[in-house]
């Protein structure tokens, strides 16, 4: 047993000992009208349990701190939102400074809530930007959509083309929102149900490539507790066989759409012609951005091969996906989303054929 797991240990043996004395903060915590609404880390045991093993978990934790005149994301790595707002960032003149907070599902929680300081704003991705000086209070941004309108405003030069002006523009943002509403959640439930078909038969979902971006108490506990979190999770977010059979119609659905536009039908530049683009134009916009990252987990672009999701050292969960992929790759929007992964993830000139995420080490003990 290394020093770590004897210090959690001892720390849970403490919880149960002298909970009150201990988790007083915690407890006042949970007590408070700013944290304490009913969507409060709404899956899982008893919320007060909950509070205090985050709050240990947390005693392990380093925060990362956000770079002066850049920023820091916070986020689930495997996330299709928060590969969203990663590819924005990667674009902008933060590509080589910003840091990424990486969490596991669950124990992002406490992290958002200190960010949001709401205990029911706690979605992922968030992003962090310093304040002008090193005094100034930073900028908390929450949702994929708002961090890419921040990002493109502040940043015309290198993202402006992601929302053009006029007419376009609005376009671009109603398919971005449709998109984050329909394909979103839906391609989520088709990769949590694979997740739990896997674990059912004994396959690790969580992969050494992956578990070097998470804190290492976080990784532990996620692989003991997998078994009874994902169930939970599951609950929460209304998967089950049935539903995950309306997830995999309303993904074709909107491939079927997707790959339609694509062809010329519908509104926009390039009407009845072969587009380069979802509403035409001669600039990937956010529109196009969105159904790419949305889609990433059914297409498993080759740049995911970092996160252990494609390629010859894939997660071996990822092969109840390998059927899914195959469908949605072949596909003429499955097929764009493999080149604006091959063409448009990274800056032009700056060739990387592989997601790099830029987390730092966050592991410390208690009295670090
Ligand atoms: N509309 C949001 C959705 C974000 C979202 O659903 N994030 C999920 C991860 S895929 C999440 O953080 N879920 C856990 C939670 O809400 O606490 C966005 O575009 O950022």
């Amino acid at each position: 047993m290394d020093l770590f797991m004897f210090m959690f240990l001892l720390d849970c043996a403490h919880a149960h000992l002298f909970s009150f004395f201990l988790f007083l903060p915690t407890t006042y915590r949970a007590a408070h009208p700013k944290y304490n609404t009913k969507k409060a880390a709404p899956f899982l045991l008893h919320q007060q349990t909950m509070d205090h093993i985050l709050h240990a978990v947390g005693w392990f934790v380093r925060t990362p701190e956000t770079p002066q005149g850049s920023a820091k994301l916070l986020s689930i790595p495997l996330s299709h939102y928060c590969e969203k707002a990663r590819w924005a960032l990667d674009l902008s003149p933060f590509r080589n400074t910003y840091v990424e907070e990486a969490h596991a599902p669950v124990f992002h929680i406490k992290p958002a809530i200190s960010l949001t300081n709401k205990r029911s704003a706690t979605s992922a991705p968030i992003l962090v930007l310093s304040g002008n000086s090193a005094s100034d209070p930073p900028t908390i941004i929450q949702d994929s959509a708002e961090i890419l309108a921040h990002l493109a405003k502040t940043f015309p030069a290198e993202l402006g083309h992601l929302y053009p002006p006029g007419e376009e523009g609005n376009r671009v943002r109603a398919l971005e929102q449709e998109l984050g509403k329909r394909l979103g959640p839906q391609s989520r439930k088709l990769v949590y149900w694979a997740m739990w078909q896997a674990r059912q038969e004994g396959l690790a979902t969580v992969n050494p490539l992956l578990e070097a971006h998470l804190p290492k108490a976080e990784a532990m506990l996620w692989n003991l507790g997998e078994g009874k979190i994902l169930p939970r999770m599951m609950q929460v977010m209304n998967i089950d066989a049935a539903s995950v059979v309306t997830a995999l119609y309303d993904c074709r659905q909107v491939f079927k759409e997707a790959s339609a536009m694509l062809a010329g039908d519908g509104e926009g530049e390039g009407q009845g012609e072969q587009r380069k683009y979802l509403l035409g134009g001669e600039r990937m916009t956010a529109a196009d951005l969105t159904l790419a990252a949305l889609a990433y987990p059914l297409v498993k672009p080759p740049a995911f091969v970092s996160l252990g999701l494609s390629g010859p050292s894939a997660s071996p969960w990822t092969t109840k996906l390998a059927d899914l992929s195959a469908e949605f790759r072949a596909t003429p929007a499955g097929q764009h989303v493999l080149r604006l992964y091959a063409e448009e993830r990274f800056p032009a000139g700056e060739e990387t054929s592989r997601l790099c995420l830029r987390t730092v080490d966050c592991n410390k003990m208690p009295w670090q």
